[in-house]
């Protein structure tokens, strides 16, 4: 493994514009559990994939707004990992890194990167059902009682202002990753398992114009497939070697 990561870093070490694709997987080593292990306790026997989808949510508004609750006490506790911190760490490696980020935790940012593409939005922001008012904190609703709250505008229910399976990713986010895809030197890949579209298709855009794939994943993925080095390992151990590599290939000046 180590003289993969070499190998993976001396091809790294020269790239100019780098684009990390992440999913729930970077985020696991902060407590946050992925999106298909099945979760520990009352929320085990539900399936994420009934829960995030806005037939779901109106379909049991209370049940979908507490799994929301859940999991922003989750990302409350959470703190970035060394996964985290050593993808913020590339940028003082390499000219131009970007993040794009199937997560919604906002642990990259906290982490020190400074350019991330949210493509299924953020867990810390909300909307109004039809989309009409948008960017709410939760301390536009604070002082609501019944919960889900309401828009402060219209009075329609609040929801996260994520992307539900179904919905179209935001259009901005949306071409930046794809411009990205098209036009980077090398795209690291960690922590997904490739599942989901439109997001999962972004490594396989960049494999087919020989652009450098490498992948990091405990376990076999859908993009080890089209990677050039596939490095298996949690995140939070194998990218910070991955890094230090790098940065050993650069020597004590950087
Ligand atoms: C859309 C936000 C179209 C909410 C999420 C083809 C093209 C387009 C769409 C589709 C298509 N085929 C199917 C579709 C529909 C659907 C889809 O992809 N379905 C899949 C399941 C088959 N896609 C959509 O609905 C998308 N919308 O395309 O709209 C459209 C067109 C016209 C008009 C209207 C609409 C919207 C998709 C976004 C859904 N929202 N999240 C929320 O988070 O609450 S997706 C959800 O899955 C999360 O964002 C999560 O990040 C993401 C991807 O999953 P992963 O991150 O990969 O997580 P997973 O658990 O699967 O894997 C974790 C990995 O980590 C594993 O491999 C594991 O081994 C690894 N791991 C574990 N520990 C570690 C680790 N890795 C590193 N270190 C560790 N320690």
């Amino acid at each position: 493994m180590e003289e993969l990561i070499r190998e993976a870093a001396r091809r790294l070490a020269g790239v100019h514009t780098l684009a990390v694709l992440t999913g729930s997987g970077v985020s696991r080593e902060s407590g946050i559990a992925t999106f298909r292990d099945p979760e520990e306790g009352l929320w085990a026997r539900y399936d994420p994939m009934d829960l995030a989808t806005q037939e779901g949510y109106l379909r049991n508004p209370t049940l979908v707004w507490q799994w929301y609750e859940h999991r922003f006490g989750m990302v409350e506790k959470a703190a970035p990992n060394a996964g985290h911190l050593a993808i913020a760490r590339l940028e003082t490696l390499l000219p131009q890194v970007t993040v794009i980020t199937q997560n919604i935790d906002g642990l990259h940012q906290a982490a020190g990167s400074t350019d991330v593409i949210e493509l299924h939005g953020s867990i810390r922001r909300y909307r109004c059902l039809d989309g009409r008012h948008t960017g709410f904190t939760r301390a536009d609703f604070a002082g609501q009682s019944e919960m889900p709250p309401k828009c402060p505008r219209c009075g329609a229910l609040l929801r996260p202002e994520v992307v539900w399976f179904g919905e179209m990713l935001p259009r901005d986010a949306l071409e930046r990753a794809f411009d990205l895809a098209e036009s980077c030197d090398a795209m690291l890949v960690a922590g997904t398992s490739g599942e989901v579209q439109p997001a999962a298709s972004l490594p396989f855009y960049s494999a087919r114009r020989g652009a450098l794939v490498i992948d990091v994943n405990p376990d076999q993925d859908n993009i080890a497939s089209v990677a050039d080095i596939y490095l298996r390992g949690p995140g939070g151990s194998v990218l910070p070697r991955l890094i230090q590599a790098i940065q050993d290939l650069r020597g004590p000046n950087g």
